[in-house]
């Protein structure tokens, strides 16, 4: 039988750092590292068992170029899992390339470093979330995944196969509590897209900068300010956001460079998970972009602090005085100038991104292959054919992201 080659790869990531950590895996792993590595007490890295640590020399069978400067034996720590072997070295790179380097001469093929440690991984969904995890930008995305990780989805589907053929209706249940996750599930490493737009002037470039919490755009009196789309990435009650501003919409631009902008704002606003419509609460009825439509959009109402009005419980002025202000006249009022309102603007974008958050522990979808199984599934299941709806989640089990192929 032919084994594979040794995979290998750096686990720290690229740049300085005190120490670094190399991954070895495969079959011949230990045959890799164990034709470079001495160890300080001679004991042999093959015989070692998992978990075991062994102190010792890197020293490389033939000097490579590289490997000169290591001919004294760089000093590193080799660590024995069930999966993989991890060579621990000092941190500057010429200690790793040559290290890396000797691997590849003992037939080592580079691999990432999440193939290498999904090699450990007891289940597919452990190996993918622990892929995504590396990519998650906030504790709390990054939370789900690890509770993913830790087998939450496995366990909820391992059920789900279990209850598909017996009981349809308590499936039925169970497949869409996952598919309720759809949006968090799918924007733990991608962040969700919330576009301010609305009329020039009205303060969309003050509000995104509010937000942010420095000065990413040019905030000026002019109408007009704003001519291309400038993004900022944030984190909203835990939610990776991609926060866009927009130059402001109207028709009438004043020359070629301010329309081309009004086509990019509304092409962005097409994109949107979100569309925040930002209207000057000041005069409503003539900062209103009428031509902005959104399946899902909140209205802000901006410059409160130019309106008497009581900012207690943030709504929008809907006073029967004023203009019909927009329609739905629900929103939220906030001041760019003065933070009021921001926190419930916040809290609302929050709800309106998430509205069921996941329970800590709970079962989350996270692959976009997830959701169309599990779509398919409950497709199946809703027309009585729960067995082969087992039969897709089975496949997803096994690791098999295209049932139905
Ligand atoms: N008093 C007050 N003024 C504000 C507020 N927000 C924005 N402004 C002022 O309104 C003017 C326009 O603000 P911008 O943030 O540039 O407005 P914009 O919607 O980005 O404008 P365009 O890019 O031209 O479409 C500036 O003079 C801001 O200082 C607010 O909450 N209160
Ligand atoms: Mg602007």
């Amino acid at each position: 039988m032919i084994l594979p080659p040794p995979g290998i790869a750096e686990l720290t990531p690229a740049g300085r750092g005190a120490v670094a950590v190399i991954a070895v895996t495969g079959p011949q792993a230990a045959t890799a590292v164990a034709a470079c590595f001495r160890s300080a007490t001679g004991r042999s890295l093959e015989n070692a068992l998992p978990g075991q640590m062994l102190f010792g020399r890197w020293q490389p069978v033939k000097a490579s170029r590289e490997a000169t400067e290591l001919d004294a034996g760089e000093e590193v720590i080799v660590a024995r899992f069930p999966q993989r072997i991890e060579v621990h070295c000092h941190g500057g790179r010429a200690a790793v390339q040559a290290i890396l380097a000797s691997l590849r001469q003992q037939g080592g093929v580079d691999q990432t470093a999440a193939a290498a440690m999904a090699q450990d991984a007891p289940n597919p969904f452990a190996a993918d979330s622990l892929q995504a995890l590396s990519q998650a930008r906030t504790e709390r995305t990054a939370a789900i995944l690890l509770d993913q990780h830790r087998g939450a989805l496995h366990a909820a589907l391992l059920e789900l196969g279990r209850v598909l053929p017996r009981s349809p209706e308590l499936a039925l249940e169970q497949l869409d509590r996952l598919l309720d996750q759809r949006g968090a599930g799918l924007h733990l490493t991608t962040p969700w897209q919330v576009v301010l737009a609305g009329a020039p002037n009205v303060g969309k470039s003050s509000l995104i900068n509010a937000i942010l919490g420095y000065d990413r755009a040019i905030v000026f009196d002019q109408p007009g300010t704003t001519r291309d789309v400038l993004t900022g990435h944030t984190a909203i009650d835990g939610w990776p956001v991609e926060l866009a501003d927009t130059a402001g919409i109207r028709w009438a631009a004043d020359d070629d460079i301010e329309q081309q902008g009004v086509g990019r704002a509304m092409a962005r606003v097409e994109q949107a998970d979100l569309l925040i419509h930002v209207i000057d609460a000041t005069d409503p009825a003539a900062s209103t972009a009428a031509a902005l439509t959104h399946p899902h959009r909140l209205t802000v109402y901006n410059k409160a602090d130019l309106i008497a009005s009581d900012l207690s419980n943030a709504e929008a002025p809907n006073d029967k005085q004023r203009q019909p202000i927009a329609p739905g006249g629900a929103g939220r009022l906030v001041s760019a100038k003065t933070g009021a309102g921001l926190p419930e603007l916040l809290a609302t974008i929050a709800t309106m991104l998430v509205p069921k958050p996941p329970p800590p522990g709970s079962a989350v979808p996270f692959l976009a292959a997830h959701f169309t199984v599990l779509t398919e599934a409950r497709q199946l299941a809703a027309a009585g054919n729960g067995t082969t709806a087992a039969e897709q989640i089975e496949r997803l089990l096994s690791g098999d992201k295209n049932p139905g192929d």
